[in-house]
């Protein structure tokens, strides 16, 4: 299904076309009939006997409520410009044909009204002032049909020539998450609230938990209506009358969005390209404050550009601050008029919402960033990829080492969570993009392999400067690639399971290097640390060990960190002993429980020949790592195997 819109000057004959190719009357008002002016959105359906079907929205003529006629053009696909051949182009057709410029609609279709109140001299005038008004605008190569509403010539033409546009028109996104910005909010008795909007992308279906954004509230789809017959699902395109019981009417306003759940946040800044209307380009100030219209709302805010204001009506880099929350989607099209008097002043397609990292970049910059996505994905076979994988490695790639969840990467590449997921598990697949853990997201492979280099340099330089010590602390990591600490260990943490870095004691290091001393700390330690001959299990203090080593020298510190998270020391409590020491009492020990089964605290003190003050602590240092097991007053061996070990 597909939205067509009508567009052009009050009393032109809008709504009496809609009338002629539909058979329904869109101006449902009371008011509306009686004045025979349109004051608000009016929808008929417009049905073909070969099963294509349209929706088509009459917007009001008259300058007063162009606000109405804004909140039903986006979503438009083909546009109807309607010109009363007996008065020619008028102020509001040029208005509503700018804005749907904006709007990006791709057809348009120039139809010549009240043919049959003109001879045919004035006719051919009124064509030729039509060709010139949609010169330079995307209606330039519109068909252009005279009708008379009232003698019906030119309707079946007209209905004909919007058959085969309508065919040809490509589907709407049904990937992506559903968008449907609120035109309409009111209670039918015995059903509840319902909404009506354009569904703009996505698809909806009955059962379904939408939300309403900005206010986030949860509103469960009981029923959907399109013009007026009950359906199971509506996509893209479609006019839709949703049945929301569990939410109140006066719960809503107009200018909320009733959107998928997961995929929308509102937020305040938008990143934009905005074309500027190239009248009003002398209006355009540096930071201005403006209304802008996104989906069905109307939120007063503040139009700004990175440097001076553009210059003529090609894409300029802008952000647009919002007073309000706004939810919105990357393609998004929006209007900017100025705040007052409301003067159009150009349209814009949203990027995104504005990122703490990504100031505002010049169009320079967007422009190479743009080139170095292309060209990440260029030696990509997207051929056996799920939908969405192009569109989700490019919003990784942007955001480079800055990790995203699932939720974000779908919002940002406007892709249905579920369908993104599904994406990214082909991207991690095909190495990609990288997951990072607690919590899972995801970034870019390149950043990752580039912040290893960094991260990998700054770790050999170390083990070249300083090979007594274990390796680099995560801060230090963080400092090499340029990352917060916390990300850096998410990194760091990825590399491991990669086995392209290791950790001991807190220090990560290269998975191939061991710490070695200089031959100055070697004999410092030797001298410490001696065995003496004649007690050989007898252990030194680890706190005067570890004075000493820090008065000398700080590499004098790291080194002893080093030996102990080797194992050439071994602390217990504030005993310190050399490997050497604990190997030669494990196998004293062992010999000694093996003659006779067990032994006391006092047989093993006499092998060890020290003090019970250290016995004790190192039989429980040994009960501790599985090597002996505490029986009552007995100590017995818990295993061979692991007396072995
Ligand atoms: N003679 C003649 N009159 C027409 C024709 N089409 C519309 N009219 C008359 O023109 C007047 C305006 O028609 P509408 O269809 O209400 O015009 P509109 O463009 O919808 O007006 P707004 O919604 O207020 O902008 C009405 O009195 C119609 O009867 C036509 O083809 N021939
Ligand atoms: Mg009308």
């Amino acid at each position: 299904m597909h939205i067509i819109g009508t567009a052009g000057h009050v009393d032109h004959g809008k709504s009496s076309l809609v009338i002629a190719l539909t058979g329904h009357n869109p101006d449902r008002l009371i008011e509306e009939q009686r004045r025979g002016m349109t004051l608000d959105l009016g929808f008929a359906p417009l049905r073909y006997p070969d099963g294509i079907e349209a929706g088509i929205i009459d917007v009001p003529g008259h300058e007063r409520f162009l606000h109405n006629m804004l909140a039903g053009a986006a979503g438009m696909e083909l546009l109807l410009l309607v010109i009363d051949a007996s008065e020619g182009p008028k102020p509001q057709t040029f208005e509503h044909l700018h804005i749907l410029n904006f709007l990006n609609v791709a057809r348009a279709i120039i139809v010549l009204t009240k043919i049959d109140l003109v001879d045919a001299d004035a006719r051919a005038t009124a064509a030729e002032l039509a060709r010139d008004a949609v010169r330079a605008t995307f209606a330039q190569d519109a068909p252009l049909i005279e009708v008379s509403t009232v003698t019906g010539e030119g309707i079946e033409s007209l209905k004909a020539a919007i058959h085969d546009i309508l065919a040809a028109l490509p589907a709407r996104r049904p990937q992506a998450p559903a968008y449907l910005p609120v035109d309409r909010v009111f209670a039918l008795a015995g059903h509840g609230t319902i909404v009506t909007g354009t569904l703009m992308q996505g698809v909806i279906s009955s059962g379904d938990t939408l939300a309403l954004q900005p206010s986030g509230l949860r509103a469960r789809v009981k029923s959907l209506q399109i013009f007026g017959q009950g359906v199971a699902q509506a996509s893209g395109g479609s006019r839709v009358a949703v049945n929301i019981p569990n939410v109140e009417v006066s719960q809503i306003g107009r200018g909320e969005a009733l959107v998928a759940v997961r995929e929308f946040e509102p937020a305040r800044e938008l990143e934009v390209d905005f074309f500027a209307l190239p009248s009003a380009i002398s209006l355009l100030r540096r930071r201005m404050p403006v209304r802008v219209h996104i989906g069905s709302a109307e939120i007063p805010g503040q139009l700004r550009f990175a440097h001076a204001p553009p210059i003529d009506g090609s894409a300029c880099r802008a952000q647009v601050l919002l007073w309000r929350p706004a939810v919105f989607y990357p393609g998004l099209r929006i209007i900017v008029r100025r705040m007052s008097p409301k003067d159009l002043l150009g349209g814009a397609v949203v990027r995104g919402a504005v990122t703490g990292q990504a100031t505002m970049r010049n169009d320079e910059a967007s422009a190479t960033a743009d080139k170095a996505a292309d060209e990440l994905r260029a030696d990509i076979d997207f051929s056996d990829a799920p939908t969405g994988a192009a569109e989700a490695l490019d919003v990784v790639n942007a955001t480079s080492l800055n990790p995203l969840s699932a939720a974000r990467i779908a919002a940002r590449a406007n892709v249905a969570q579920w369908l993104a997921e599904a994406a990214l598990a082909w991207l991690l697949e095909h190495g990609r993009i990288v997951r990072v853990e607690k919590p899972l997201e995801y970034v870019s492979r390149e950043a990752f392999d580039a912040a290893f280099a960094s991260a990998d340099a700054a770790m050999r330089e170390r083990h070249a400067q300083s090979p007594w010590r274990l390796g680099i602390t995560p801060s230090e990591a963080a400092a090499a690639v340029d990352v917060p600490e916390p990300l850096a260990l998410r990194l760091l943490h990825a590399w491991r399971d990669d086995g392209r870095v290791a950790v001991r004691a807190g220090l990560w290091h290269a998975p191939d290097f061991t710490p070695s001393l200089s031959t100055a700390q070697t004999a410092f330690f030797s001298a410490q640390v001696a065995v003496s001959g004649d007690l050989p299990f007898l252990p030194h203090s680890y706190e005067a060990v570890a004075q000493a080593a820090a008065a000398r020298s700080r590499d004098t510190a790291e080194a002893l960190a080093s030996l102990l998270a080797v194992g050439a020391f071994v602390r217990v409590g504030d005993d310190l002993y050399r490997r050497s020491q604990i190997e030669k009492a494990q196998k004293a020990i062992a010999a000694v429980i093996a003659e006779k089964g067990s032994a006391t605290m006092a047989q093993l003190r006499d092998v060890l020949g020290t003090s019970r003050k250290y016995a004790l602590p190192l039989m429980e240092h040994f009960d501790s790592i599985g090597f002996t097991l505490r029986d009552g007053d007995l100590r017995r061996l818990r295993s061979t195997a692991k007396a072995r070990g």
